[in-house]
């Protein structure tokens, strides 16, 4: 009997196209707002090669497992990680500011965290995962952490600081140099959290565009995490935690007495190799500097539609630090709602009032082109223009 029934499988395709179909796809061009992107297509190809790879018991994948190592060195030079370091796979940036705090707590076993109003949202689940808990620190006019407003808040209780290269909302960069001057005067632990900027920093430096030091070359960050489902142009999930002392990764290490190694480090058991490998083969094939022409692109074309949005009569929060723009509106939810309708997905930030566009690789001048007619047509048919 043959395990492999046609009639069920043409059915069941059937079933899983047919809902596809419900989906908006990056290939359409029209989903702006997503900070994931169109995998390269070495990355697809790496990743069915390595389905049923499991790095969770990599003494039967020790390929997959120098596969993984291999990618860890990659974005620890990207980082400047010194000698020492080490890196652990996670599975995004949640994970990664998990794996970071879980480091700090254990590191230092304090419970307080000191970060800014624009924090991703997973530090919440910290909160109630880890029992630790949240010291906000305002924002400055330029929606940045406010570190004059830092030191009052180190308390005896302080696990760490944390710094957002890239934010959600609005891709700022925090002042990284200064916290790293401030935790290493107070002895803190400081994660960077990069999940969205690790793949763009690096190349926006390159370029010759004015962004603070971010990475290891501050002598005071402790960790950086990075997503490669984000700008690193990869399949879901992918991210990884670069740790300045390899030593800390014993902090989040437990026996694993039936896998082949005798330690495992970070919080999942068994974790697929496709991703990983899809990752590192996007890295082999664009290198820094096919990264580089990516963002450079990226960045002209956000350059393009800030001019397009502001010559419609429309503002953004405040000026693009990378590929991330904020637009201002009055009427939020009409807009969103009218543009979706359209066939035209943007992410809704409400406290700040403003749609949030991002611009991926798959975005070219020419689907900016498109949306730009319909934002204006919408606007006017909602009273905004
Ligand atoms: N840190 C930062 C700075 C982030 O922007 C994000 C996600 C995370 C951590 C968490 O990353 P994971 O979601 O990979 O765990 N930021 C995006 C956001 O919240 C995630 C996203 C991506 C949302 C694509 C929608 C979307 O279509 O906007």
């Amino acid at each position: 009997m043959s395990l492999y029934n046609d009639k069920k499988r043409v059915e069941i395709l059937k079933e899983l196209n047919s809902l596809k179909k419900k989906d908006f796809s990056f290939s359409s061009g029209h989903i702006l707002g997503s900070m994931c992107t169109q995998p390269h297509p070495i990355a697809k190809e790496a990743y069915q090669k390595f389905l049923e790879t499991n790095l969770g018991d990599p003494e039967l994948f020790p390929g997959t497992k120098e596969i993984e190592s291999k990618f860890i060195t990659f974005i620890s030079d990207l980082l400047h990680a010194p000698k020492y370091s080490a890196g652990q796979i996670v599975s995004g940036g949640t994970e990664g500011n998990i794996t970071a705090m879980w480091i700090a707590k254990q590191l230092t076993g304090k419970k307080e965290i000191i970060l800014a109003d624009s924090a991703h949202f997973s530090f919440k689940k910290i909160e109630s995962i880890m029992d630790m808990k949240l010291i906000k620190v305002p924002l400055t006019i330029d929606y940045n952490m406010d570190v004059l407003k830092i030191k009052d808040n180190i308390k005896d209780n302080t696990a760490a600081i944390l710094g957002i290269a890239g934010s959600t909302e609005l891709g700022t960069i925090d002042p990284i140099p200064e916290l790293s001057d401030i935790c290493l005067d107070e002895n803190l632990f400081l994660h960077v959290d990069a999940a969205f900027g690790g793949y763009v920093i690096p190349f926006l430096k390159e370029l010759n565009y004015q962004v603070p030091d971010f990475d290891f070359k501050l002598k005071g960050v402790s960790t950086i995490s990075t997503d490669a489902h984000k700008m690193g142009y990869s399949v879901i999930p992918l991210g990884t935690l670069i740790i300045r002392d390899y030593k800390w990764l014993d902090e989040i290490s437990v026996e694993s007495l039936c896998t082949g190694s005798k330690k495992q480090s970070g919080i999942f058991g068994t974790r697929s190799g496709g991703p990983v490998a899809a990752a590192y083969a996007v890295t082999r094939y664009l290198g820094v500097g096919g990264y580089k022409k990516l963002v450079e692109n990226c960045m002209t074309i956000t350059k393009y539609t800030e001019e397009k949005i502001t010559d419609m009569g429309l503002h953004l929060i405040t000026k693009p630090t990378m590929n991330v723009l904020g637009i201002k509106l009055k009427k939020l939810p009409e807009v969103i709602n009218k543009l979706s309708k359209y066939g035209w997905k943007v992410n809704k930030i409400d406290h700040l009032s403003c749609i949030r566009i991002v611009i991926m690789p798959q975005i070219t001048k020419k689907i900016i082109d498109k949306f730009i007619p319909i934002l204006r047509k919408t606007c006017e048919e909602v009273g905004e223009l």
